[in-house]
């Protein structure tokens, strides 16, 4: 009985090594806890690809404030295992837990207002993306875990001025050999963005509607024959669309 017990606490631990992007950099500059973002409240991942939490992640917290960005700007990423970061002294899953390989991905869609849009019937484009390296054998999780939960890049100098809502999403596919088992983790940022570019996307993708279930990128084994996670050897490529280039 007790040996059951501790079982399960053991499984749950080793399943529940979530992840919740919960603050945004600019240059540099930590824009503070939940800050400008739309976040989930629990780090539970999202699996149903046509679910709206595919937007930014499943309801929970909203916050009144958008950030400012210059187009090119070095903007910041933070995800930790809960919000606030570890989930208790030495947490092991923080920022996530090691086994949840997979690509780092950023789109931006146009808004009105980033405070106030809905999140329904948006045109997202992507702008960033880190997936698998096969010579180094990292994944974007990976660099996320050395960043200390920090994934950095620039926000394309071409993109327009004005209001965004910038969706930063990791695809764990540690279980992915199964169907329906990716797991997607998302939030969104409020965002103002001035310099820029005159670039308007000829091409868009919509939340959910954007990935199927069985996207090779979605349903897909990551262990190569020596049950490593190296995607055995091959190139890997996220789901949707390419990322933009200015
Ligand atoms: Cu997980």
């Amino acid at each position: 009985m007790k040996f059951s017990l501790v079982s399960i606490l053991a499984y749950a631990l080793a399943v529940e090594g979530h992840a919740i992007f919960q603050k945004v950099s600019v240059n540099g500059a930590d824009q503070g806890q939940l800050t400008g973002l739309r976040a989930p409240s629990n780090n539970n991942p999202v699996q149903d690809v046509n679910s709206q939490n595919m937007i930014c992640g499943q309801s929970g917290s909203k916050s009144q404030t958008v950030i400012n960005v210059k187009a090119g700007d070095r903007v910041g990423s933070f995800w930790g295992h809960v919000i606030g970061g570890a989930q208790f002294a030495n947490d092991a899953d923080n920022p996530i837990a090691k086994s949840h390989k997979g690509p780092v991905m950023a789109y931006l869609a146009k808004v009105d207002n980033a405070a106030s849009a809905s999140l329904t019937g948006l045109k997202w484009f992507k702008i960033w993306q880190d997936g698998f390296d096969t010579s180094s054998k990292k994944w974007g999780v990976d660099n996320m875990i050395s960043g200390n939960g920090w994934v950095y890049f620039n926000l394309p100098q071409c993109v327009a001025a004005g209001q965004y809502l910038l969706r930063v999403e990791i695809l764990a596919l540690h279980s992915a050999n199964k169907p329906n088992q990716a797991q997607f983790y998302q939030s969104c940022a409020q965002i103002n963005v001035s310099g820029g570019g005159s670039f308007s996307p000829s091409q868009t993708v919509s939340f959910p509607g954007a990935y199927t279930a069985n996207d090779a990128g979605i349903y897909t084994n990551i262990y190569g024959t020596a049950g490593q996670p190296d995607n055995g050897g091959k190139p890997y490529t996220p789901p949707g669309p390419a990322p933009i280039t200015c």
